[in-house]
């Protein structure tokens, strides 16, 4: 293949809130089709009940991957009846296509670093649509971003202080990014987790 195998590497780090046994913070990373699913869900609370709702949400996302993001959540939302709502951040990275879809609703946090500084703008950050999933049914905009080799995407729930981005060194692998973001960026009263997926040969 002259292109090169091109495939997306991820990683995340995830820690409860001091004192809980379960975190409300879940992540998915999933192969579909000839790409990567990435969700964030941030069960509203925390403790065993934003557990319960963070599984359920994570699970619908599991079962209906294939589906665009958009159906994503109104499947999140049907999963949701009787639980706490969720926040969430969700992103689709296709390597064949250099492109990556995504979306957020409610507080999760959400940033693409260039790889290349002189590809303008260096840093484009998710803007999630207000609210949360559980209650109303929210209609959240799906952005598209093409992506460049080394392109690295950062989703976060809010148990990540904001600002992290500043500090980060883009040669260190997703793992690495992963566990500094959590060891210097992580609030303490809240649950946190970020996840991290680069575009990489
Ligand atoms: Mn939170």
């Amino acid at each position: 293949m002259a292109a090169g195998h091109l495939k997306i590497e991820t990683a995340f780090a995830t820690l409860p809130l001091q004192g809980q046994s379960e975190s409300g913070d879940l992540s998915l990373i999933k192969r579909v089709g000839k790409g990567t699913l990435i969700a964030v869900v941030d069960g509203l609370g925390h403790g065993q009940q934003a557990a319960s709702a963070a599984h359920a949400a994570v699970g619908a996302l599991d079962r209906y991957s294939r589906e665009p993001l958009i159906d994503l959540v109104r499947r999140c939302h049907d999963a949701l009846v009787g639980l706490r709502g969720v926040v969430l951040g969700l992103a689709y990275l296709d390597p064949q296509a250099a492109t990556m879809a995504w979306l957020g609703v409610g507080n999760v946090g959400g940033v693409l670093l260039r790889a290349d500084v002189g590809n303008r703008p260096s840093r484009i950050t998710l803007v999630p649509n207000a609210g949360f999933i559980g209650a109303e049914q929210p209609h959240p905009t799906t952005r598209s971003v093409p992506l460049a080799l080394g392109d690295t995407v950062i989703l976060h729930s809010d148990g990540i202080k904001d600002g992290f981005a500043e500090s980060l060194v883009l040669s260190k692998s997703p793992q690495e990014i992963a566990d500094f973001v959590m060891t210097r960026h992580a609030k303490d009263n809240d649950d946190a987790l970020v996840l991290v997926a680069r575009y990489a040969r």
